[in-house]
């Protein structure tokens, strides 16, 4: 392997989770393009979005190559396998806020991660998705409250329709990350998996697994008026 083409100081692998029908693929897109794709994957696969992006902490620029990967419709099946998790150092847990049950499965997502993340303790960021559907709204802001302080997880609304607050979400788990990265000095499973994060991600996970800017057979799903 060849690393004469790395020309950033960090590359980062975080995680979409969260059920099915969130809207994880459309925050995605939402937040590498700017745009509300209606037009998705549902094949099985891993799928990843990369952005650069520079972060400066303590009077240092630092140069990031962000690679957000996405379940691919996995989830539905509750299929993603450990090596799914096992090179992510951070996770965006996405619910639907017109989804109570969504909502109740971010206690198991997190219980997934406990038990699949590099560590039992990962930079998580709990993300209120579809929050420009006022009217439709299910989950309470003192619920999610309650479960934020439980789990001690930093919470943002977000929409990827709008496309409110999606940056803000990604940049949290940056910093929180990053962070991290800066404290890491003596932490051996962090050390590896930073090691590792100099690979590419088609070799970590073989080609066949990656699908990138893959349409559907479906015809465009849409439930807003953006
Ligand atoms: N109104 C609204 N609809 C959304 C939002 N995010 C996703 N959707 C819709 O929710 C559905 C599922 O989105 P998708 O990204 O495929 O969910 P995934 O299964 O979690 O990847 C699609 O019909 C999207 O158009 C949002 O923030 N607001
Ligand atoms: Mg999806």
């Amino acid at each position: 392997m060849t690393t004469a083409n790395i020309d950033y100081d960090y590359l980062l692998k975080f995680l979409v989770l969260g059920d099915s029908g969130v809207g994880k693929t459309c925050l995605l897109y939402q937040y590498t393009d700017g745009r509300f794709h209606t037009q998705f994957i549902s094949t099985v696969g891993i799928d990843f979005r990369e952005k650069r992006l520079v972060y400066s902490s303590r009077g240092r620029r630092h140069r990031i190559h962000l690679q957000i990967w996405d379940t691919a419709g996995q989830e539905r099946f509750r299929s993603l396998t450990t090596a799914f998790y096992r090179d992510a150092m951070g996770f965006l847990l996405i619910f639907d806020l017109t989804s109570q049950k969504s909502f109740l499965e971010v206690t198991n997502w997190l219980e997934q991660l406990r038990m699949h993340a590099y560590t039992e303790d990962p930079d998580v960021v709990l993300c209120g998705n579809k929050c420009d559907l006022l009217q439709l709204r299910v989950v309470s802001r003192e619920q999610v409250a309650a479960l934020a302080q439980r789990y001690r997880l930093p919470y943002i609304e977000t929409s990827a329709c709008t496309g409110a607050n999606i940056q803000q979400a990604v940049e949290l788990l940056v910093g929180r990350v990053m962070e991290r990265i800066e404290n890491a000095v003596g932490n051996r499973d962090f050390s590896l998996l930073m090691a590792q994060s100099r690979r590419l991600p088609n070799l970590a996970y073989g080609p066949e697994l990656v699908r990138l800017h893959q349409a559907s057979d479906n015809p465009p799903r849409r439930n807003c008026n953006c």
